[in-house]
């Protein structure tokens, strides 16, 4: 663990304390969620502009919900992979490729299945909640990549004509395997951890900020708004992380 400066207080809301620790090469684990997409025009899940049809995520993001309504499922699926063709990463996403850079370790961990973190630069990213680009066969092991936005409403297998999925997590399902060991490991290790843009509502995505707590790390939420997290950082910056994020380099 670092040994922090004298002077270093870990105000609420003190940008130059983290300008400080930064100082010092810190080991930094970052978890990232629909917050950090949010200025690229990506919808968050549990804001105003999260529901489709009248429906959550929690109805939509679920094998119940596929199975009572593929096609359905399905058209939200394609219409977000279509938003995202024309979406570009944001100053909040190009600033943590350049964290990075100050660290002396660097693991980030995210909950976006959008992968706009991979396009801004990001090396190894972990993605808790898989990507919405790949599909696969809910009959068979076939799998791929499928970036063309226009798939049919129902897309079926082309080795057993099952259905297709999309290649995320949904409610209920096991994270891919060894993910979440991988992101507890690194958590564990940080000096810094950044938990930005999450409702910190899911889990366990969620339980890495506790996890940080109390392995040692400083915790430090960029957020609109106060969240369940809020009560385990040393510092909650309350604003746009694409605004917020560049100011700490
Ligand atoms: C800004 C901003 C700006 C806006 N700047 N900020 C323990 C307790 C209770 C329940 C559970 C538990 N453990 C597990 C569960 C069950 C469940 C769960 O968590 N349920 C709760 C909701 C109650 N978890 C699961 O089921 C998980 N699986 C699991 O635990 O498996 C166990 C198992 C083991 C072995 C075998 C089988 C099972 C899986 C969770 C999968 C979540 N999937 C989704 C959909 C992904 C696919 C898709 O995209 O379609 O993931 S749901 C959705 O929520 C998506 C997100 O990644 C996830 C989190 O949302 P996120 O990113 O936090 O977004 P929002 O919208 O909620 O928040 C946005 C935030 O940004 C807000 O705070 C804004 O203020 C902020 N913001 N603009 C900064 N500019
Ligand atoms: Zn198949």
């Amino acid at each position: 663990m670092l040994k922090y400066p004298e002077g270093v207080l870990f105000m609420k809301d003190s940008i130059d304390d983290i300008k400080a620790i930064l100082a010092l090469r810190p080991k930094i684990a970052v978890l990232t969620g629909a917050g950090i997409s949010a200025e690229s025009g990506v919808p968050t899940f549990r804001g105003s502009d999260g529901y489709w049809k009248g429906k959550s995520a929690e109805d939509l993001a679920s094998m119940q919900g596929f199975s009572q309504d593929p096609h359905g499922v399905w058209e939200w699926y394609n219409l977000r992979r279509q938003k995202l063709k024309d979406i570009k990463p944001n100053p909040g996403h190009d600033a943590l490729v350049r964290l990075e850079e100050l660290a002396s370790s660097f693991t980030l961990v995210t909950q976006n299945v959008d992968r706009l973190h991979q396009q801004a630069g990001s090396g190894q990213v972990l993605e808790l909640h898989g990507s919405i680009w790949p599909v696969r066969c809910m009959d068979c092991d076939y799998q791929e990549d499928r970036f063309q936005v226009d798939l049919p409403a129902e897309p079926r297998c082309p080795d057993c004509k099952g259905w297709l999925r999309p290649g995320v997590v949904w409610f209920g399902e096991a994270l891919p395997f060894g993910i979440m060991e991988k992101a507890d490991h690194a958590v564990r290790m940080a000096d810094l951890f950044f938990i930005i843009g999450t409702s910190a509502v899911v889990w366990p995505a969620a339980g890495l900020a506790w996890t940080a707590r109390e392995a040692g790390a400083k915790v430090v939420e960029i957020n609109l708004e106060e969240t369940p997290a809020t009560e385990v950082a040393h510092i909650s910056l309350l604003g746009k992380s694409g605004e917020i994020l560049p100011q700490l380099l």
